[in-house]
């Protein structure tokens, strides 16, 4: 018997060596410590010896008994090392990887355009002013000195939403606003930027919702000249300072004297080509100097006060200036279009 679990011990440390994984190691324990196992089954046998020999088989079979114990304890924290490494290293993340590049967006080009030009009248000390899209038909038309019945208000070119209310069909309601809050006391220097609408079928260059930027500077003694300066610096930060500008005499309902200004033609030279349209001439926007019924409308005195404004509609100037030739492109958001423009 001393002689089995001696063999048996010997087996057992061998077998508990070469267990390769924690399942070999279990399948040692259970055959040699289980209920059932090679330990049990020597102790059971017991029995059959002397008086003399039980208790000295009995305390080698427990320290049989308690090396296997060991060795298996040993192994068992060996292969749990062993399975940590061997996860570590095959979950390893290389952190210097280069990663995914994110999409990012942009500014629409409409935007980029607005924001220009807001930038550079700001600069000039303009404040920029916004107001609602809804209007009332006292501010859209009437302050502007389009009364009741002026073919420019006719009911076919405006979404009107009830009789006095409708969508603004340019941004002067926001100037007109600005003016009453003013209270008579100039200066108001002011740039506004916003959408527009107006009731027309949509085409290359015509579409029902667009913007504009309208610009407005009211005080003491401002003349056409300090409106054609201006002008003349807009003209020259948009399209390059190689460029030359003319006022032509021009009419709207809320500016006397009104002007429309062009730019030469940097394709053609002046020569003329499809772009001018063999004029050399290119229409950019329409100003003049603030009607006297508008400034008195909007509580100031057209005696002591007068001032000059001036109104142009960003997609028109993005067309000219990256040659787009379809209105709709600003507005069907495709982003093979869009992208073209991040970095404007
Ligand atoms: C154009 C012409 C213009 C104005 C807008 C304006 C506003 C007030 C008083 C007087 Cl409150 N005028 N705005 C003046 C002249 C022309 O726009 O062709 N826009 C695209």
């Amino acid at each position: 018997m001393k002689e089995r679990l001696q063999t048996l011990k010997q087996e057992a440390l061998d077998q508990v060596n070469s267990a390769s994984d924690q399942r070999a190691l279990q399948d040692v324990k259970v055959y040699y410590l289980g209920k059932k196992g090679q330990i049990t089954d020597v102790l059971k046998g017991m029995g059959k010896l002397s008086k003399e020999e039980r208790p000295v088989v009995g305390q080698l079979a427990n320290e049989v008994r308690d090396e296997i114990t060991e060795a298996i304890e040993t192994k068992q924290q060996t292969l749990e090392k062993q399975a940590i490494e061997k996860q570590l290293q095959e979950e390893a993340v290389d952190v210097t990887l280069p990663g995914k590049p994110s999409q990012i967006g942009g500014s629409h080009l409409l935007m980029s355009v607005i924001r220009d030009i807001e930038d550079l009248f700001t600069s000039m000390g303009y404040q920029v002013a916004e107001g609602p899209e809804v209007e009332t038909d006292y501010y859209n038309f009437e302050a502007l000195n389009l009364p009741k019945g002026h073919p420019a208000r006719d009911m076919q070119d405006s979404f009107y939403i009830t009789e006095e209310l409708l969508m603004r069909t340019h941004t002067s309601p926001v100037q007109a606003r600005t003016m009453n809050k003013h209270e008579g006391k100039g200066p108001v220097k002011i740039i506004c930027p916003g959408k527009v609408y107006r009731r027309d079928t949509d085409d290359a260059t015509h579409s029902h919702q667009f913007t504009q930027i309208e610009g407005l500077y009211v005080d003491e003694n401002i003349r056409m000249s300090d409106l054609k300066g201006t002008l003349n610096v807009l003209a020259k930060h948009l399209f390059g300072e190689d460029r030359e500008i003319r006022l032509r005499p021009s009419f709207f309902p809320f500016t006397e004297p009104s002007v429309e200004m062009d730019i030469s033609c940097k394709v053609c030279g002046g020569d003329g080509c499809s772009v001018c349209k063999k004029t050399g001439w290119i229409e950019i926007l329409g100003a003049g100097l603030v009607h006297p019924n508008v400034l008195e409308m909007a509580g100031f005195d057209s005696n002591k006060y007068s001032g000059f404004a001036f109104g142009m509609g960003p997609e028109r100037i993005a067309m000219l200036k990256y040659g787009i030739e379809d209105i709709r492109h600003f507005y069907t958001n495709d982003v093979r279009f869009l992208k073209q423009f991040h970095r404007v």
